[in-house]
């Protein structure tokens, strides 16, 4: 049968780089500060009916004043990497023109401040957070977008290039074309296929061009990478392997094709012929995208079931997305996602550590000389604060320990079938802002109490700290 994936005891290596994730708008507040421009996520949180209870990012951690003090908790915890994201309107409010200084004092603050307590910055340059004055001019669907992306790219680079050891462009382009173009289920809300395809071109143009612009003015040797959340896909039944092709074409093959083979997979344009003619591509685009990386990030929570739909029984449609009108598989309306096999975290989603051992072993496979990083990894749980034997507050998350424990044994099962590896970003450091969950969904190992912005380490934390400190899975 297959592992249980509970091992304790399995070692990884010194140079592993263990750390957490977060992103700008989920953690930092402070939205108008500083000369901040708009971006689309303040659009969409603030527009009633797309965030649960109307929650927003105005204030969320508050870590845009508090970062200090939590990077002195990563160090009590043993952090040795964070991966956090640069908000794209702090530094240029509208998308374009010169660079906002105290927008890129901060992150020069904070990145200091890392490098200061031993702790290595992974910077991703877009986690959704687009300058809603580009959005105004058709945002991902606008090939302009691209080139703006490119001119902001570089004034990062400039500034906190050297000091950066992993660049990455993009988080989960996935997300920010389907479900913000194509299931509005994410800012900016659009329901339409069609801009969701071309979204998915231009955030790949978007990723070639900032590599090409950042190679140009970062000194020394950073690694520049993307981060994707590629769909582990279990076909179900005769039709499952159809249905299967097609999903893995639209979450997969659709970035891995141009990113690093440097080609559009054929099948891919022919399904979504009725959508749209991908006349988006133009000529020397896709050598453009196909720009060398040193490593791909890899953001892994759950697996997804499907088959194709045989026209008469209802549909079933538990593929774990906010069903807000939209699609999020344009041209695949006929695929069926499946009920998932239990247990389930907060989110409704399964876990399956298998997934990401097959994910990680498929890629090095496919790809053998590209390394590889975990740089989301996590799970929701509804915590509940108790009181520990000392009168203290506690947060005893066993579920999440678990889940931490399972995965992080798939990941060292990958490395022993010979996968390269490099580190691992558990998500999250905080909780935070859960996009269209608002609040309601806790992903951090340290608790924050949204009424007084306090941190409070939950067990999974310690958990983390021990696994970090022996380089072995705590028994
Ligand atoms: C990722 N989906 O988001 C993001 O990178 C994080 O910002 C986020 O907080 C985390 O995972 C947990 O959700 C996703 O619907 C959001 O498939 C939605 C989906 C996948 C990833």
């Amino acid at each position: 049968g297959s592992p249980d994936y509970r091992d304790s005891g399995l070692e990884f290596g010194p140079d592993f780089l263990f750390g957490t994730a977060t992103a700008s708008y989920q953690i930092e507040g402070a939205a108008t500060e500083d000369g901040r421009g708009p971006s689309i996520w303040d659009t969409f949180s603030h527009t009633p009916g797309k965030v649960w209870n109307g929650d927003t990012g105005d204030v969320a951690d508050d870590h845009y004043h508090r970062w200090e003090a939590d990077l002195d908790l990563m160090v009590e915890l043993g952090l040795e990497a964070y991966r956090f994201s640069i908000a794209w309107p702090r530094i240029q409010p509208t998308g374009r023109g010169p660079a906002n200084e105290a927008g890129l004092a901060f992150y020069e603050r904070l990145v200091d401040g890392l490098i200061a307590r031993g702790i290595r910055p992974i910077a991703t340059l877009y986690h959704w957070d687009l300058p809603q004055a580009l959005e105004d001019e058709g945002g991902w669907t606008n090939r302009e977008t691209a080139y703006a992306f490119a001119d902001y790219a570089r004034l990062v680079g400039e500034r906190l290039g050297d000091r950066i050891d992993v660049w990455t462009t993009l988080n989960e382009p996935w997300c920010s074309a389907y479900l913000g173009y194509g299931s509005g289920a994410h800012a900016p809300g659009l329901m339409d296929g069609a801009k969701a395809l071309a979204a998915v071109h231009h955030l790949n143009l978007a990723h070639g061009l900032a590599v090409a612009a950042l190679r140009e003015v970062v000194p020394g040797d950073p690694k520049f990478s993307i981060t994707l959340n590629l769909h582990v896909i279990r076909p179900s039944g005769d039709t499952g392997h159809e249905a299967a092709r097609r999903i893995d074409g639209l979450a997969n093959r659709v970035f891995l094709g141009p990113l690093l083979d440097g080609e559009y997979p054929a099948d891919v344009i022919d399904d979504t012929r009725a959508v749209t003619d991908w006349s988006f591509v133009k000529p020397g685009d896709t050598e453009l995208i196909n720009q060398p990386i040193d490593l791909l990030g890899v953001n892994y929570y759950s697996t997804v079931t499907v088959r194709m739909w045989d026209g008469a029984t209802p549909r079933v449609n538990a593929d774990g997305h906010k069903d807000m009108g939209g699609t999020a598989w344009p041209g695949a309306d006929d695929v069926e996602f499946l009920e998932q096999p239990g247990p389930y975290t907060a989110m409704g989603w399964n876990i399956d550590p298998s997934g990401l051992e097959d994910l990680l072993v498929a890629l090095h496979e496919a790809y053998p000389n590209l390394p590889l990083m975990v740089t989301e990894n996590g799970a929701a749980y509804d915590d509940v604060v108790t009181e520990g034997p000392d009168g203290r507050p506690v947060v005893q998350d066993d579920d999440r320990v678990d889940y931490l424990r399972r995965h992080f044994t798939a990941a060292h099962r990958a490395i022993a079938r010979g996968v390269d590896l490099r580190g691992y970003q558990v998500w999250s450091f905080l909780d935070n802002f859960e996009w269209g969950y608002g609040y309601s969904k806790r992903f951090g190992i340290v608790r924050v109490d949204y009424d007084t912005l306090e941190r409070l380490p939950k067990a999974s934390a310690r958990w983390y700290a021990d696994l970090i400190r022996d380089r072995r899975i705590p028994a």
